[in-house]
């Protein structure tokens, strides 16, 4: 396995829209060993989530594990939200932009539609953090981030402040 390097904000291929992932594409081992690295380099960082976004790979999918114990893995492949309902604010994190936490407005309770790791078809109700976590990764998918959420104004000082903790830790 390896540890993969994660896109920094405001590197511009994080805003590329993500193209579905194929039967063929899931069947192919380099598929599933990619998968593991992103596991991997999701618990290390450590993160709850990381879509392939992140690791500069244009494809609908993503890891996730919101368990405390670090072991519920799960696979969303070509995920979509088909119901939502109610609101929550969950101050969220984002491995792609390192240091920063803001409150971010979401559905409270999401139905969605995916593929599992095998490919099998697979529909989920969710709620609390793990609704949360699957729309900040599908939003990656589209290109978008939680900083984009935020005033332009704070999205600016957001970039000057991790351009700041670069130069300083160059
Ligand atoms: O997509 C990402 O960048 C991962 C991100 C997921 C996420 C966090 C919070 C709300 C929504 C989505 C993270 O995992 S940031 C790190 C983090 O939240 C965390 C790290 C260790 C333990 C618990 C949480
Ligand atoms: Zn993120």
């Amino acid at each position: 396995m390896a540890l993969l390097p994660i896109l920094e904000f405001p590197d511009p291929r994080l805003r590329t829209r993500a193209v579905p992932v194929t039967a063929e594409r899931i069947a192919d081992s380099g598929f599933q060993t990619l998968l593991d690295d992103m596991f991997q380099t999701m618990y290390d960082a450590p993160g709850i989530g990381l879509a392939a976004s992140q690791v500069d790979v244009h494809e609908r999918f993503m890891v996730i594990d919101v368990s405390e114990e670090k072991n519920a893995p799960q696979v969303f492949i070509n995920p979509e939200i088909v119901a939502k309902a109610g609101e929550q604010v969950y101050q969220e994190g984002c491995l792609s932009v390192p240091g920063i936490f803001a409150d971010v407005t979401r559905a409270d309770a999401i139905t969605v539609r995916f593929l599992g790791r095998t490919g099998a078809a697979q529909e989920l109700q969710v709620d609390g953090l793990l609704a949360v976590c699957i729309q900040h990764e599908m939003d990656h998918l589209e290109g978008k981030l939680f900083v984009d959420y935020l005033s332009p104004l704070k999205r600016e000082m957001v970039k000057k402040k991790l351009a700041k903790a670069k130069r300083n830790a160059a």
